[in-house]
């Protein structure tokens, strides 16, 4: 499921905004290649952690600070909402979204050394 959301939300965010003037979004090779901003051939967790800074503030379309359902429902499931917001208060805010994404990102990370290639 971790990894749902991580796909799911560099889907929305590379397919809807920083490529919608360039090429295609490729499958998830080029995904990576997206959030690898120094171009070293790796995604490092502070390279991903700025994209999903990024990708919250594009999420959060009212701007309030917090997602509630109605604003991700592009890119999470009911089920994986309710996972990512932590408290259960309905709604998901910057602090467990990070939370959320770092433990994909960790979950990814497969050999541990920190970087996505
Ligand atoms: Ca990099
Ligand atoms: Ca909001
Ligand atoms: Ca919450």
């Amino acid at each position: 499921m971790h990894k749902i959301i991580l796909a799911a939300a560099i889907t929305f965010v590379a397919g809807t905004g920083l490529a919608a003037a360039q090429q295609a979004p490729a499958m998830h090779e080029g995904h990576l290649d997206r959030l690898d901003a120094n171009n070293n051939g790796g995604v490092s967790q502070q390279e991903y952690e700025a994209f999903m800074v990024e990708s919250f503030a594009r999420l959060d379309k009212n701007g309030d600070g917090v997602l509630i359902e109605s604003e991700v429902t592009e890119v999470l499931t009911p089920e994986q909402f309710r996972t990512t917001d932590k408290n259960g208060d309905g709604r998901v805010s910057r602090d467990e979204f990070r939370r959320q994404v770092m433990s994909d990102f960790a979950a990814a990370d497969r050999d541990g050394d920190g970087h996505l290639k």
